[in-house]
């Protein structure tokens, strides 16, 4: 599947495969090619889900990855999907592409769209006129999809007949297609959509724009909070009443050493993070509603100017907030800025955006130390020093990393995420999240275990344990912090996966639940919480975000800055925040 950025390929290929490629009103969303098998007549095919390119000779990362793919592949039929709202302004992708001389089927997507507009195509003569099968269809809504089957099916067949011969469709040349393109289309004089206009002569207001925005944001972590915070206080009981009802009376007959291995390192450790699942999944399905109703692109072009005092521009602004799920695939994301320097410069920044996995210790220590009327406003400060701590980042580099390329953003329609979407979605991030949680949190918790219960004989937890001795060792460093050793061997961990923090200091502390937080609420006050998580936030990001920094950089200089910038500002910021508040404040 070849096509412009935001057409709907990841949309279709989805319906078609029942794959799950993420889907967004966002040009630039899949960077990498993902392939599904799918049956089409008798013959079992591969699919491929390629990155939106706009030409043929484009030199970003993901045009080279559709390049690469076309030069490399023995390609049998080529879907071409374009929006069919905007054919007009697609044509020249399509003409390169029947150059290439391989059977094609061309998707006309987003139908509903185009009717909307007004826009008629006479998708028969258009096809007689290029020599291909056409089908008009909306990927989103599944009207017309049927009939991509027997298209697929028919031009595969064809292929093994004309077997090597050139077809007629490889000598048109760009000014047939545009005239044939004429003839078949019609567009109405005034095709714009009127809905989408109207909310952006508010939204994209000159004064009113950046408010409106921040409130946005600002509503948004409000709502997940609140909605979040009460399922997941009853997950936490169910778990602690699921451990004093049912695991302690079946466990007591092990050996002590192994029940507690089971039940206060993989159980309390599991069950705490388990207990943030509601939480982060409403937090990805509400980012999800706001980047497939194609308020990123506005995100975009409301900071761009600001962003450039800094080095960065509007794109590097939506990578940031998308960094707000997973650092992960914002960084891969960056793939379609052009520009190395901005490119390097952006994947510098990216790792400082307060992901979900350390939203869920922020969320646990704000409720164990602070208010919940002061609850959503600390969250808030922890997004906005995220953001901060961003911008002074690139204004340091920024004349090391140059931007040497204009942006050109394209401003997609407003549209309606669906019931389906958003399910898929949340669906998505639960199973990323439990592959993550086999692959990390059981071996964290274990070791956490294992280093606060031995040499044999120390006390559990003390300072005579192998944690503790480490939590020792560490002290000098990070007690100007008022980071405790306890806290400190969470924050080893944390270099793993953030998702461990908590579980493990559900282990460090014996203790799971409203236990856990009391247990918390008496060692620490809150300006060490605060400078707790300000060192959380700004320190190394996790083992997966640095591979793929470094896979994508393709430079060992680049990575070590990457790891070592974070954690020397880290410290800079606990240090200064600590001392300040403790010497003002008590
Ligand atoms: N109205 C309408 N919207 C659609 C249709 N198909 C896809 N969309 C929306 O268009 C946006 C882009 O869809 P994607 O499938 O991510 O597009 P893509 O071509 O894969 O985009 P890139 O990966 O960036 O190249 C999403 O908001 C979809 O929900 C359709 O048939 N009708
Ligand atoms: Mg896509």
């Amino acid at each position: 599947m070849v096509g412009m950025p935001n057409t709907g390929k990841s949309t279709l290929f989805n319906r078609l495969t029942g794959a799950h490629a993420k889907v967004g009103n966002w040009p630039g969303l899949t960077v990498d090619l993902l392939s599904a098998k799918l049956i089409v007549g008798d013959q079992l095919v591969q699919l491929i889900d390629l990155p939106g390119i706009y030409d043929l000779n484009g030199h970003s990362e993901d045009e080279r990855v559709v390049t690469t793919f076309l030069a490399q592949n023995q390609v049998d039929l080529v879907l071409v999907v374009l929006n069919a709202s905007q054919i007009d302004r697609q044509t020249l992708l399509l003409a390169e592409l029947i150059r290439l001389g391989l059977p094609l089927v061309l998707v006309l997507n987003m139908v509903d769209e185009a009717a909307a507009l007004g826009i008629v195509i006479d998708a028969a003569g258009l096809s007689s006129a290029l020599g291909f099968p056409i089908c008009l269809l909306s990927a989103k809504y599944g009207q017309g999809v049927e009939q991509l089957h027997p298209a697929m099916r028919r031009a595969l067949r064809e292929r093994g007949e004309t077997h090597g011969a050139k077809d007629a469709p490889a000598t048109l040349d760009q000014r047939q297609l545009e005239a044939a393109v004429k003839s078949s289309v019609f567009v109405p004089a005034q095709a714009s959509h009127a809905l989408t206009e109207k909310i952006d002569r508010i939204l994209l207001d000159p004064w009113l724009g950046l408010p409106i925005f921040f409130g946005v944001m600002f509503l948004l972590f409000e709502l997940v909070f609140v909605l979040g915070k009460p399922i997941q206080d009853a997950m936490t009981w169910g778990f602690s009443a699921f451990r004093s009802g049912a695991l302690e009376p079946a466990f007591a007959g092990l050996p002590s050493a192994l029940r507690g291995l089971l039940l206060d390192g993989v159980y309390n450790g599991l069950s705490t993070v388990a207990s943030f699942v509601p939480m982060i999944v409403m937090f990805f399905l509400c980012m999800g509603i706001v980047e497939d109703a194609g308020y990123l692109s506005r995100a975009a072009f409301l900071m761009d100017a600001l962003m450039a005092r800094f080095g960065l521009d509007g794109r590097s602004f939506v990578m940031v907030l998308m960094g707000f799920g997973c650092n992960v695939p914002a960084l891969m994301g960056t793939r379609v800025i052009r520009s190395r320097g901005l490119r390097l410069l952006t994947m510098l920044v990216i790792p400082l955006s307060l992901c979900s996995a350390r939203l869920q210790v922020f969320v646990f220590f704000i409720a164990a130390l602070f208010s919940a009327r002061a609850a959503p406003l600390v969250l808030f400060s922890l997004y906005v020093i995220s953001i901060l701590s961003a911008m002074l980042t690139s204004l340091l580099f920024k004349r090391r990393y140059v931007n040497d390329d204009a942006f050109v953003l394209e401003m997609p329609p407003y549209r309606f995420p669906t019931l389906r979407q958003m399910l898929l979605r949340g669906w998505q991030e639960v199973r990323h999240f439990i592959r993550r949680a086999t692959r990390f949190i059981v071996a964290g918790v274990v070791l956490v275990w294992l280093l606060t219960n031995f040499p044999l004989g120390a006390t559990a937890g003390g300072v005579d344990t192998w944690a503790g001795q480490i939590g020792t060792l560490l002290n000098p460093v990070l007690s100007p912090l008022g980071i405790d050793p306890k806290l400190t061997i969470a924050l080893i961990f944390g270099f793993v996966a953030k998702e461990i923090v908590i579980g493990s200091l559900a282990v460090i502390y014996g203790q799971e639940g409203g236990a856990l937080t009391n247990a918390i609420a008496h060692q620490i006050d809150w300006i060490q919480a605060y400078s707790f998580m300000l060192f959380t936030l700004i320190y190394t990001p996790c083992l997966s975000t640095i591979a793929t920094l470094r896979a994508e950089a393709k430079n060992r200089a680049f990575t070590v800055l990457a790891i070592a910038w974070p954690l020397g500002l880290a410290w800079v910021v606990s240090f200064l925040f600590y001392q300040v508040a403790r010497r003002l404040l008590s």
